[in-house]
């Protein structure tokens, strides 16, 4: 197999002749109806939008490509990333190459340091990362290749530029951040023939001497990487590319929603309320003790972070994935050990309560545990990983919907007075 750039180039043609023959043959038909309560309520389960990277049956949870994630979660994300762009996984020539490419394109230009560093010192570790995207939009070359007027077929190929740009200097940025904000000390440098993920925990400057918290850092980077289409960081970014702004403009927006607490923020709050519930409890929570906190916290009006999800009617598998790696390590550790407790009571008490369409665990109710185990106790750091992550398949996403000339998004907003003339 060639380099993921011919790769593309041969997979494209293919893919536009499939799909523009679909919609011909099958442009007028139906795929979904569009309820009062869906328009009111967040356009859940409406189809309308297409992603080829990945999908998420709500009864299995994440595919990538069709491939279940349990079956992904011994690769690396470079791996991911070949996956997610072209449908196939790499041989171990091209994953060295895109390897060697993303470190060839990681060294951050120095004004990302000065905004940076000009920022207040209580700003959100989230907030610093989606700056420093957004400040190195001047970089872009789908701007620039757009600007000298490139044809519409070509513009998947400086967007995968972009990409790929962006993804080999994201670890260095979202270590600079961890390290910056969290008086760490000085930035340290890549190291050579590493992977972009061994890099990355290089980076971080986390002890690591038996190489335990690199693979946790590869296992967090490749489960995190995409949960379809419809979601609010992929959608946002989704949108935004779809007025032609680069992937710049587009993954910091696409960050900026994966900062909510009901989206990404969520791995914070739900490390935040296992470790009170320990404080509380002197280390050892009982079951009846994780029932009465859960039932107070439903009670206060506030949701219980790390449980539910909009589409996800099972255990999220990959929460799944992270529990095994916890439990395999370290099945001693206080917090893991309550990650497992409240994840055999908490779906119970959602049942009861009988508000909650899935009761079950999403991927942020087991990931903090196992950050917090390897020394990193910062949460408001953790969307960051998370970000680095999900930015694959932003990323992916715009390469692919470029490739496929996918239109300006502009849906039909309806006003109320609208629904009650129009609804009978
Ligand atoms: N705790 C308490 N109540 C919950 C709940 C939870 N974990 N999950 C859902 N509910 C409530 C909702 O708040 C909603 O209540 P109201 O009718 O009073 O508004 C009701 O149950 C129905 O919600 P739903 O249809 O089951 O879920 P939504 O699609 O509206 O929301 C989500 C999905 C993820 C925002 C919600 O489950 C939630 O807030 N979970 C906690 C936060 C969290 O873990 N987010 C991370 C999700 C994964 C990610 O995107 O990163």
């Amino acid at each position: 197999m060639a380099k993921l750039q011919n790769r593309l180039a041969k997979l494209i043609p293919e893919w536009r002749t499939e799909t523009r023959a679909l919609v011909k043959k099958n442009g007028d038909k139906k795929i979904s109806d569009v309820t009062v309560q869906q328009a009111y309520g967040g356009m859940r389960g409406v189809k309308a939008m297409i992603c080829d990277t990945s999908e998420v049956p709500p009864d299995v949870g994440l595919l990538i490509r069709g491939t279940p994630i349990g079956k992904l979660a011994d690769k690396t994300p470079e791996d991911i990333f070949y996956l997610l762009c072209t449908g196939e996984l790499p041989n171990a020539k091209d994953r060295r190459a895109l390897s060697d490419e993303l470190a060839s394109r990681a060294a951050v230009p120095n004004y990302v340091w000065k905004v940076l560093e000009a920022m207040p010192k209580d700003s959100h570790p989230m907030c610093m990362l989606d700056t420093a995207i957004l400040a190195m939009e001047r970089e872009s070359k789908f701007r620039a290749a757009y600007d000298k007027g490139m044809p519409k077929e070509d513009y998947w190929k400086p967007m995968l530029e972009d990409s790929l740009d962006l993804l080999g200097r994201m670890p260095a940025i979202a270590a600079g951040v961890y390290r910056m904000r969290f008086k760490k000390g000085k930035r340290i440098a890549p190291k050579k023939n590493l992977t972009w993920s061994e890099n990355y925990a290089h980076m971080l400057g986390i002890k690591d001497p038996s190489g335990e918290f690199a693979d946790c850092m590869r296992l967090y980077l490749v489960l995190h990487c995409d949960h379809e289409g419809g979601n609010v960081s992929a959608h946002t970014c989704h949108l935004v590319g779809s007025a032609l702004s680069d992937a710049y403009y587009s993954v910091s927006a696409g960050l900026n929603g994966l900062a909510g607490p009901l989206h990404g923020l969520a791995n914070q709050e739900c490390l935040n309320w296992i470790i009170q519930l320990n404080k509380q409890f002197k280390g050892k929570p009982s079951r009846e003790d994780i029932r009465k906190t859960a039932w107070e916290t439903l009670n206060a009006g506030k949701v219980i972070p790390g449980y539910g999800h909009a589409v996800l009617r099972v255990s999220d598998p990959r929460f799944v994935e992270f529990r095994a790696f916890g439990m395999k390590h370290f099945p001693n550790d206080p917090i893991m050990k309550t990650v497992n407790d409240v994840y055999e009571i908490v779906p119970e008490v959602l049942k009861e309560q009988g508000k909650a369409k899935n009761p079950w665990p999403n991927v942020d109710a087991g990931s903090g545990a196992l950050l917090y185990h390897y020394g990193m106790k910062e949460f408001s750091y953790y969307t960051v990983l998370f970000s680095v992550s999900r930015a694959m398949g932003m990323l992916s996403q715009l390469v692919v919907n470029r490739a496929l000339g996918s239109p300006i998004e502009r849906p039909k907003s309806v006003t109320t007075e609208w629904i009650k003339k129009n609804v009978k």
